[in-house]
């Protein structure tokens, strides 16, 4: 296999990952910015399938409807003639200083206002590029004095502004969904969706649940120390998958969104077998970006090897998997065991069965549970020695 991108693979990313300029915290742009043209046509070169955007990547915060208007024709023929698509998009909430406090969840209300209809405009721009994935990462909602933000209150906001919009793409007959982004902190204190369990449970309070999933991405469970196959496994069986951002980053540190596979390799290969596996036919969409010490050059680099390593990884996973010496070690494990019902439905009956059965209690817990051949197997696999 030669590991090239396809546009079949559904790689995508972000104008904002490639077009990242090495700015941080404590130093200045190392990059010269790309116009999203460059970014357009370097994506189509690469292999990727899409390219997704904050409304402000493409369009400048206060430019006038004409310039507006201008900027997405330019834009949507470098797409067309890259021969990409355009499958995601998303509001910026987070840059201008207006949104300080929060966007939804900002306590002025007039901020709230303006951040419902900046969404609202940055809505339409994606039903008319052809996303058909909306993704609302809260970045600056969240608190650093708790006290001043009653969280309850922020939920509520939160909440009133999703069943907004979702009425809103409703009204405007747009074929969109909701996916969303949750983060631990960063860049506020303490962020009100920190994870993905948060956002299965708030999605659950919406008018409109149906319409709404989650986007988990690699670098924020994991910021929070959580088990980032699990949070994808759980969107899964609920259904909610709606899309995904792939990255690679070191636990309890600020978000890095390094080169996918760049950190913890077993994780990355858990979760590229988990979605190949798993039907879900949604983008691979990688929300990371190049170092700040590279280059133009490394910028491409990075952009490849994102790629790359996903389609080595799924190779690795379906040899895995083909493996009879990997089925027999899962038998005696009794993986497939665990796919068996333990009791079924609840019955009278049933209970009164279960209540009269007798377990060899000793037997059970001197069984060896056959983990450790599981797991060499795998890491042999991935150290290419299988
Ligand atoms: C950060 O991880 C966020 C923003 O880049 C964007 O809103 C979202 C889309 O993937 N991810
Ligand atoms: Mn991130
Ligand atoms: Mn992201």
């Amino acid at each position: 296999m030669t590991y090239e991108p396809a546009p079949e693979h559904r790689f995508t990313f972000g104008l904002w990952t490639l077009g990242n300029v090495g700015r941080d915290p404590f130093g200045d742009p190392t990059r010269a910015a790309l116009d999203p043209v460059d970014t357009v046509g370097l994506l189509g070169e690469l292999g990727a399938w899409g390219v997704n955007l904050h409304d402000n990547d493409l369009v400048p915060f206060g430019a006038s409807a004409a310039e507006r208007d201008r900027i997405v024709k330019r834009f949507r023929s470098a797409v067309d003639a890259a021969g990409l698509v355009v499958p995601m998009t998303t509001t910026n909430l987070f840059t201008h200083p207006v949104f300080k406090d929060g966007a939804f969840t900002a306590n002025d209300p007039a901020v709230r206002r303006f951040a419902l209809q900046k969404t609202m405009r940055s809505i339409d721009l994606g039903a008319e590029l052809g996303a058909s994935t909306y993704v609302f990462w809260g970045g600056r909602e969240g608190s650093e004095v708790t006290a001043a933000k009653p969280t309850g209150d922020a939920y509520d906001r939160y909440l009133e502004a999703l069943n907004f919009l979702c009425g809103y793409v409703r009204d405007q007959g747009y074929e969109m969904r909701f996916a969303l982004e949750p983060k631990p902190n960063e860049p506020r204190g303490d962020s009100f969706l920190a994870t993905v369990a948060h956002a299965l449970t708030f999605i659950d309070h919406l008018d409109h649940p149906h319409m709404v999933g989650v986007n988990p991405e690699v670098a924020h469970e994991t910021m929070a120390g959580l088990n980032f196959v699990h949070a994808v496994a759980m969107a899964l069986w609920a259904g909610k998958l709606f899309h995904i951002d792939l990255n690679a980053q070191r636990m309890s540190r600020y978000d890095q969104d390094f080169r996918f596979g760049q950190e913890d390799l077993k994780e990355a290969f858990l979760l590229v077998r988990l979605l190949e596996g798993s039907g879900y036919e949604g983008p691979r969409h990688f929300d990371a970006h190049a170092l700040r010490v590279e280059d133009a050059a490394g910028v491409r680099e990075f952009a490849r090897g994102c790629m790359r390593t996903y389609l080595i990884l799924a190779e690795k996973a379906r040899e895995l998997d083909a493996d009879p010496r990997f089925a027999e070690a899962l038998a005696a494990a009794q993986a497939p065991a665990l796919g068996v019902p333990t009791v079924g439905a609840y019955s009278p009956q049933a209970a009164r069965e279960l209540s009269e059965e007798e377990f060899d209690l000793d037997g059970l817990a001197r069984r060896g549970a056959g983990h450790e051949r599981v797991d060499q197997l795998l890491v042999e696999r991935l150290l290419g020695v299988a």
